[in-house]
């Protein structure tokens, strides 16, 4: 068996830009480095500096830039040829997670950890940027889009995200696969850089048309599913990663899905019913989670999977009330749901985690969001209270009607109990006489497969 491969270990590094105050930048690099944990990689340090861009060269000036490659064993020059790199970006594209960097041998620290081997920027930095830190710094460089897009392949199960994640990392990794071979550097043969380049960008190229088509085979698969699935009373848990949906789920449900104090833990859409059972049942969604700066790229693969959970009649907007940033997660939430279209849907807002909120806080909470739920994913009252209201939501929506089932159509009967609530059961001689509850687009298609021949 192989040995398992040193835990990576990166600096992180902060621009605060004009108008984002210390909180805020604070809380911003606080998530870099659960996302930086997440993907498996131990955080050595965080460097940040205030600039009134991201833009410029090297992302930090000159002074901040030596101090981070002081850290790291580089020049600190981009000029430098010392920390001329073989190209991370086809390294990591190629799936060789080791790419040993190729330093100049340092001053020995006897008191020093083991040399970060990633720099990891918390703001989407171009490609030739990440080039030049890396040559600045003898590290490979990450931004915030890039690690996420790591973790979401780390974390993908299904054939759908695993295409859909391929499909964002292959457009994220091909226009740095080009800035970094131009780069140069590469310990090959004379021109192997060039046409090897041009092959990659085809093949890339060639690999996105055939990601595209498999996708959209899978996606004529759900609509099927999904117009078939479309007058049954559905609710989707949507919002920020962590905020606990997959807890409620399991919760609502009884289902074993995955819960995890980490970011992006659940990836795909999971569809179960609400336990115990409703009649008519109601089908719960989990879905994948938002975060400030969600690479467009990825919101754009997803929206299929989203759009599954969705086509509910009411999305359950959860938010973690006890992080200090939840305003910010709502907002950026509100932001995602917007872009994707779901803004229309009726939703309620899901305040969680509140057992972890003072009484104070909570108050104030409730002045803030009258219309807010306070609850905890881990109190049963709570999820008690939570299902009772999803069911009266329900009720509102169903109308009651009277159904005739003429003796030749018994077999209808499991349909008619599936779709709707038997109020009761008459007989006379046209058929079986039905006073159902349910709602008005289930009943009319079981009226349709009523009257058909
Ligand atoms: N104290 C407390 N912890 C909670 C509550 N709900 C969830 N958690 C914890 O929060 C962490 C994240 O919960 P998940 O249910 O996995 O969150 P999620 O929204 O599904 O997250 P992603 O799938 O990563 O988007 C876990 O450690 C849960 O145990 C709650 O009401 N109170
Ligand atoms: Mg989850």
């Amino acid at each position: 068996m192989e040995t398992k491969p040193p835990v990576p270990r990166a600096i992180l590094v902060g621009i605060q830009l004009p108008g984002v105050d210390d909180a805020a930048h604070a809380a911003s690099l606080q998530e870099l480095a659960r996302l930086v944990k997440t993907l498996g990689y131990e955080v050595a340090g965080t460097m940040s500096q205030k600039r009134d861009s991201v833009g410029g060269g090297t992302v930090l000036g000159s002074g901040r830039l030596k101090d981070l490659a002081a850290l790291t064993g580089g020049t600190g020059v981009v000029g430098s040829m010392a920390a001329a790199q073989t190209s991370k970006a086809r390294a990591r594209f190629a799936d060789t997670a080791e790419a040993a960097p190729d330093l100049p041998p340092v001053e020995p620290d006897p008191a020093a950890a083991p040399k970060p081997d990633f720099v990891i920027v918390d703001h989407d930095i171009s490609p030739s940027q990440a080039r030049n830190l890396e040559r600045a710094t003898g590290a490979q460089v990450l931004d915030r889009t890039g690690v996420i897009v790591e973790i979401f392949h780390q974390h993908a199960h299904s054939r759908e995200a695993k295409l859909q994640v391929e499909m964002a990392r292959l457009k994220y990794v091909a226009p740095r696969l080009r800035e970094s071979a131009a780069g140069g550097g590469r310990q090959q043969g004379p021109g192997a850089g060039e046409s090897d380049l041009a092959l990659d960008r085809r093949k890339i190229r060639d690999r996105l048309a055939e990601l595209s088509a498999q996708l959209a085979d899978i996606q004529r698969d759900h609509d099927q599913r999904r117009s078939a699935r479309s007058d049954q009373l559905r609710v989707a848990l949507v919002g920020y990663t962590n905020a606990g949906k997959s807890s409620l789920m399991r919760a609502l449900t009884g289902s074993q899905v995955l819960v995890e104090d980490k970011l992006f833990a659940t990836l795909d859409t999971t569809v179960r019913a609400l336990q115990p059972e409703t009649r008519p049942r109601v089908l719960v969604s989990d879905t994948v989670g938002f975060i400030k700066k969600l690479p467009h790229d990825l919101v754009a693969s997803f929206r299929s999977t989203l759009a599954e959970a969705l086509d509910a009649s009411l999305l359950l907007f959860v938010v973690d009330a006890s992080d200090p940033t939840y305003d910010s997660q709502l907002e950026v939430s509100r932001a995602v749901l917007r872009e994707i279209g779901a803004d229309v849907v009726p939703s309620r807002l899901l305040l969680n985690k509140i057992d972890r909120v003072s009484a104070a806080e909570r108050a104030a909470l409730r002045a803030k969001h009258p219309d807010a739920i306070l609850l905890s994913a881990k109190s049963p009252e709570d999820v008690a209270a939570l299902r009772e209201t999803i069911i009266a939501f329900f009720e509102g929506a169903m109308v009651e009607e009277r159904l005739v089932l003429p003796y030749a159509k018994q077999g209808l009967l499991g349909e008619v109990y599936e779709t709707a609530r038997v109020l009761s059961e008459d007989y006379d001689a046209a058929g079986r006489i039905l006073k159902v509850r349910g709602l008005p687009g289930a009943i009319a298609r079981l009226r349709r497969a009523l009257a058909a021949p």
